[in-house]
């Protein structure tokens, strides 16, 4: 097993390489120019960002981690009897063991689903001798497609969804809709979700969460251009590109950019891109949202909000929901 099998990769990226070809040259002829963040997450990548999530500036991680072990007895409390637990973008299942840890005697089954099929499997089989009561059944799938759950999970009263690690905040909000939404038709009648996302907070604490001083997140934004040098023949001098992130009040996100120092060309599969000194690459939005905007956004895709928790110091949030029954009504006689 490779080392990033040990690792969590929050968007599916693991398409043919073909799709990696023209999203990057179809980001890079765009003005402004931009790449999506999913590709952030080859071997390299998933280790930096583990790395990231240790870091003292980047909280999330361990934001969420508090709010789980702290909430487990109250957020299982929603898992109904017989549910099955379905975890979208699974990677490593660490947050999905505490909430197994609270809720297994009740649970009929954990359906860890993750693009990435060797990880998950690797990983049920260290999570079936822990709880020997809970049916893992891994599911090798890209979250934001199409997908069937396995038969016990089907066959489960109600089956609750878990996004944790507000991979939600790297959806653009339109997207983010339409995931929740299809999250709904995933999990079915009388489903729940369980959902982790970052909250707006003052910026200097936003900014250095995305500026580390050890310069991580720098390393694991650059090399999203040693990955293109290496799987598209690109030629990024990664000397002549630097790490910008910053905090968008208006639009409530962090941008993560790759500013070109100088003006430069560079090659990638043969063909030529020029950039303008300062000119940047655009690979990254993480929207952070407040209580009641991830509740609207929820609502609008039809879920009802049912609990929040957070933080002492309200820096991250998990948010509960159920399901509406949008059938219409049937015809009285
Ligand atoms: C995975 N995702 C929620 C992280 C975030 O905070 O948006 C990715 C990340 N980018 C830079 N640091 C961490």
């Amino acid at each position: 097993m490779v080392a990033v099998a040990r690792f969590r990769r929050p968007l599916p990226a693991n398409e043919p390489d073909s799709t990696f070809a023209a999203d990057v040259h179809a980001g890079l002829t765009a003005d402004p120019k931009h790449l999506p963040p999913k590709y952030f997450y080859d071997a390299g990548g998933s280790v930096l960002f583990e790395r990231i999530t240790e870091l003292p500036e980047y909280y999330p991680t361990r934001c969420e981690m508090k709010i789980l072990r702290d909430h487990a007895r109250e957020i299982a409390a929603l898992i109904p009897p017989g549910a099955a637990l379905v975890e979208f973008g699974s990677g490593s299942s660490k947050k999905a063991r505490i909430l197994l840890r609270a809720a297994a005697a009740k649970l009929c089954c954990y359906v860890p689903v993750d693009i990435c099929g060797p990880m998950i499997e690797q990983e049920a089989i260290e999570l079936r001798p822990d709880f020997p009561q809970v049916k893992v059944l891994p599911v090798a799938a890209d979250i934001t497609r199409d997908f069937s759950l396995p038969p016990e999970a089907k066959a489960a009263p109600r089956r609750v969804g878990f996004f944790p690690g507000s991979t939600i905040g790297n959806f653009e909000p339109h997207e983010a809709a339409a995931f929740l939404r299809h999250t709904g038709k995933i999990l079915g009648p009388g489903a729940r979700l369980i959902v982790g996302a970052d909250l707006v907070k003052p910026v200097e604490v936003l900014n250095a969460a995305y500026n580390d001083k050890a310069g991580v997140t720098a390393k694991f934004n650059l090399n999203l251009l040693t990955r293109i040098n290496r799987e598209l023949g690109g030629n990024f001098n990664l000397a002549c590109f630097e790490h910008h992130a910053f905090y968008n009040r208006e639009r409530e996100r962090i941008e993560m950019h790759l500013a070109s120092l100088k003006r430069q060309r560079v090659k990638v599969m043969g063909e030529a891109f020029d950039f303008r000194a300062g000119e940047t690459i655009h690979t990254e939005n993480s929207y952070k949202y407040s209580i009641e905007s991830l509740r609207a956004l929820a609502r609008g895709a039809g879920w009802r909000p049912l609990a929040v928790w957070t933080d002492a110091k309200s820096y991250f949030s998990i948010q509960a929901f159920e399901l509406t029954d949008e059938r219409p009504p049937r015809a009285a006689g």
